[in-house]
């Protein structure tokens, strides 16, 4: 029987304690939120909360409950000063006198509970979270590059619940265990350079930039080569990327009318899913750009999304920077 290895021991051996403490945390927090959702029909936890958040969404109960959860058990660790939350406007600086504000090294970026609009119909749902180091100002130390993330991750809430992590020396997998513990199931993890599957939401097709329904079309065609497309689309962030940095593909939110700077958050969403992604040699872009080198303005900043096998992302990246250099040209 290989010995078992938890996260906080994975991490504590790549990463130092400090964040394997972080990991520690977030797992902790993990556990209480997987259970409650496994359990949500037995108890009054369905539904909407009665609140609106900064985004202007309904929060659903569970919401809030991941919400809280999180910033209590990560504002109880001396090295995390702050938390950046979807569901909260601007940050929580935690009060770090009387304790060494040396210690204070991390701000935890996260989507507690993204997706939660699908859990009333039993579909995965996730928490994402990004770890930044500490600079000096809380706001200034998380709008920065997605470069400069330290770890990254998530968790999925599914048939198992699954995190995934990586502190920027590759790509490792838990599971929860019946003892409440993430125990290490995968790590080297490698996206498949090509995939079978494009997951994107096609009612957006009319009012997407040209070029991405040009791009989805030579798609399946069969102009980039490799097998036959199938659609998969779970609308529950956290699983269309899991599904694909397993099984390879590409998973597309561009801009849309409803949506013109993107749907997806860069600092929570798209800037871990890159880093997670780019670690298993996979790619994420908003279009032309790398997402990791967008310099992040504003905290809820949104983002169009390509993040995928490295094939059908740079095809992709290719395809909008042509368009571009077009419309540039025609524009002269
Ligand atoms: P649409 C869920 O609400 C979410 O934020 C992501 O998890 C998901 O990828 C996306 O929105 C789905 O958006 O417009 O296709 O319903």
């Amino acid at each position: 029987m290989a010995k078992t290895v938890t996260v906080e021991e994975y991490v504590a051996a790549s990463a130092g304690v400090q964040l394997a403490e972080v990991f520690g945390a977030i797992a902790g927090a993990a556990r209480e939120i997987e259970w409650k959702i496994r359990l949500a029909g037995l108890s009054d936890v369905y539904g909407a909360f009665g609140a609106v958040n900064v985004q202007g969404e309904q929060q659903q109960k569970l919401d809030v409950f991941a919400n809280d959860l999180l910033t209590q058990t990560l504002g109880a660790l001396p090295q995390v000063a702050a938390i950046v939350s979807e569901e909260d406007e601007g940050p929580v600086v935690f009060d770090r006198k009387g304790g060494t504000d040396g210690d204070a090294k991390f701000v935890v970026i996260f989507d507690p509970l993204d997706g939660s609009s699908n859990i009333d119909v039993n579909v995965n749902v996730g928490t994402i979270f990004s770890v930044v180091r500490l600079h000096g100002d809380v706001v200034a130390s998380v709008l920065k590059p997605g470069t400069e993330q330290v770890a990254a991750g998530y968790v999925l809430y599914g048939p198992a619940a699954v995190l995934v992590i990586t502190t920027g020396s590759g790509v490792a997998a838990f599971t929860l265990d019946e003892d409440g513990k993430f125990l290490l199931t995968a790590e080297a993890m490698k996206m498949p350079e090509q995939g079978p599957y494009y997951s994107a939401n096609e009612a957006n097709a009319a009012s997407w930039p040209a070029a991405y329904r040009e791009y989805l079309l030579g798609l399946l065609r069969g102009e980039l080569g490799g097998n036959a497309y199938s659609a998969r689309y779970i609308g529950s962030l956290v699983a269309d990327f899991h599904r694909t940095l397993l099984k390879g593909g590409v998973f597309l939110y561009p801009h849309t009318d409803k949506a013109p700077q993107g749907k997806l958050r860069l600092l929570y969403e798209a800037n871990p899913l890159a880093m997670i992604a780019e670690q298993a040699d996979g790619a994420a872009v908003n279009g032309a750009t790398r997402i990791l080198e967008v310099q992040a303005e504003r905290i809820h900043q949104r983002t169009p999304l390509v993040i995928g096998s490295r094939r059908e992302v740079e095809a992709l990246q290719k395809a909008v920077q042509k368009a571009a250099l077009k419309d540039a040209g025609e524009a002269k």
